[in-house]
């Protein structure tokens, strides 16, 4: 059973996730990296792409239905880039239609928007002109955001410049997991800089155009070592200074971590430190989106010298571990070590659980929510403000490199006939939120 809504402050914000590739379908939408990532064999586990995904295109009205008649107060969604601008460059009147109807659906419902410009879907056209490799690509992101703001800006109850650049820079660039599918220290490290400036170009230029409520969605996973060996110790840090300090310092003015610029600092643009203060724009809230832990062990090979390992602990279908204390001990380390009072949001927290004969059975899933509920619970308890949480995902959908097998839905999605059903997690959301 899930807490009880009155378990947390009036004005807790609960809300559901998802974003534009991993539901709309591309129709109408211009290539991105991800079409061309997608259509490499080896790249996705089942050869598929986000071309029809949950055809949210089409079928948002009844999206949003379920969103609301689970008694959310929230959704939080993203645009596509490549719809909006095919070419990177150009506005397509038509991709930000979409956008302004999707709001005001949500609007009527009675929804809080919370939009996030940038999910992953870069126009091909950018990739082709190094992607997140070119310096360039940090003005390029601005003006996006700016032409998505200065059409659905006024009915958006807050915005994130972009989810997770960990994955936008390290898992798509130096462990090839995403696209563009690079396995490249020098690509990566320019990533790791560039997504950053790209970030605080976009404040910057969003704030000019009197945008408020402004902020950024990152992701944390707990490194822990995989025995007592010092060199094991070694391994967490420094895969803990990649991961969950190299962005929040940055963009907390704190700088780049020691342990992570032993290996990226070669390969950094030049003149990076002076673009230090522009990354570091002062911020409304910071998204938290967190999943597992994971062991590392010392490795012979190249920096950073680390090997992941399988973990003891429960896992999900993705065989990530389920460890809900990991939760509350990020939110009390960023308000300890970096955030300070700076509102939090538990923007992403979910468990992909494959369906079995029936598919609305997925207690397994209310029980992992109801124990990220209550470690969200502890961390306010110990005196971090955190405002709200969403479920990842309100639908099942398409998980990237893994395709359509694992599902992460509250509602599950028949992918043959498009048909939308509930499973016990959305009831247990409608009970606690609506009951
Ligand atoms: O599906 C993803 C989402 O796109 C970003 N955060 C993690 C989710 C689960 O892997």
């Amino acid at each position: 059973m899930l807490p009880s809504r009155s378990d947390f402050p009036a004005g807790f914000t609960f809300g559901a996730a998802t974003s534009a590739y991993q539901i709309e379908g591309t129709a109408v939408a211009g290539l991105s990296h991800w079409d061309s990532f997608a259509a490499t064999p080896g790249n996705i586990a089942d050869d598929s792409d986000g071309s029809r995904a949950c055809d949210h295109l089409n079928l948002w009205p009844q999206d949003l239905d379920l969103v609301r008649d689970a008694g959310f107060d929230a959704y939080r969604f993203s645009t596509s880039w490549a719809r909006v601008m095919p070419d990177g460059l150009t506005v397509n009147p038509d991709g930000l239609d979409f956008y302004d109807r999707l709001v005001d659906g949500m609007v009527e419902r009675g929804l809080k928007p919370f939009l996030t410009f940038y999910h992953w879907e870069l126009p091909a056209a950018l990739a082709a002109n190094g992607g997140w490799q070119n310096r360039d690509i940090a003005a390029r992101f601005a003006d996006f955001c700016t032409a998505v703001h200065a059409r659905i800006g006024d009915r958006i109850a807050s915005a994130a410049t972009l989810n997770e650049p960990w994955c936008i820079a390290w898992l798509s660039h130096f462990l090839g997991h995403h696209a563009p599918g690079l396995r490249d220290i020098h690509a990566a490290s320019r990533a790791m800089h560039h997504v950053l400036l790209a970030h605080g170009t976009a404040i910057r230029a969003l704030r000019a155009e009197g945008a408020t409520s402004l902020g950024i969605v990152l992701n944390f996973e707990t490194c822990h070592p995989a025995d007592d060996s010092p060199a094991a110790a070694r391994a967490a840090e420094t895969q803990d200074a990649i991961y969950n300090q190299w962005f929040i310092r940055a963009l907390m003015g704190q700088g780049y971590p020691d342990a992570a610029l032993e290996g990226i600092g070669p390969h950094l643009p030049d003149r990076w430190q002076a673009d230090m203060e522009l990354i570091a724009q002062p911020l409304d809230w910071l998204g938290v989106n967190y999943y597992t832990r994971k062991l590392h062990a010392p490795d012979p090979g190249l920096w950073p010298h680390a090997a992941e390992l399988s973990g003891p602990l429960p896992k999900t279908q993705m065989d990530w571990e389920i460890r809900p204390e990991g939760l509350t001990e990020f939110l009390t380390r960023l308000a300890r070590d970096h955030t300070g009072n700076l509102p939090l949001y538990v923007t992403e927290n979910g468990m992909a659980l494959g369906a079995g004969p029936d598919v609305t059975q997925d207690d397994r899933r209310v029980e992992f929510i109801a124990d990220h509920l209550r470690a969200t619970r502890a961390a306010m308890d110990q005196g971090v403000d955190v405002r709200g949480f969403f479920y990842w995902s309100l639908l099942d959908n398409y998980e990237w490199g893994w395709g359509y097998g694992p599902r992460f839905g509250l509602v599950h999605v028949d992918y043959d006939t498009m048909a939308r059903t509930p499973k016990a997690s959305w009831h247990a959301f409608h009970r606690m939120l609506r009951g």
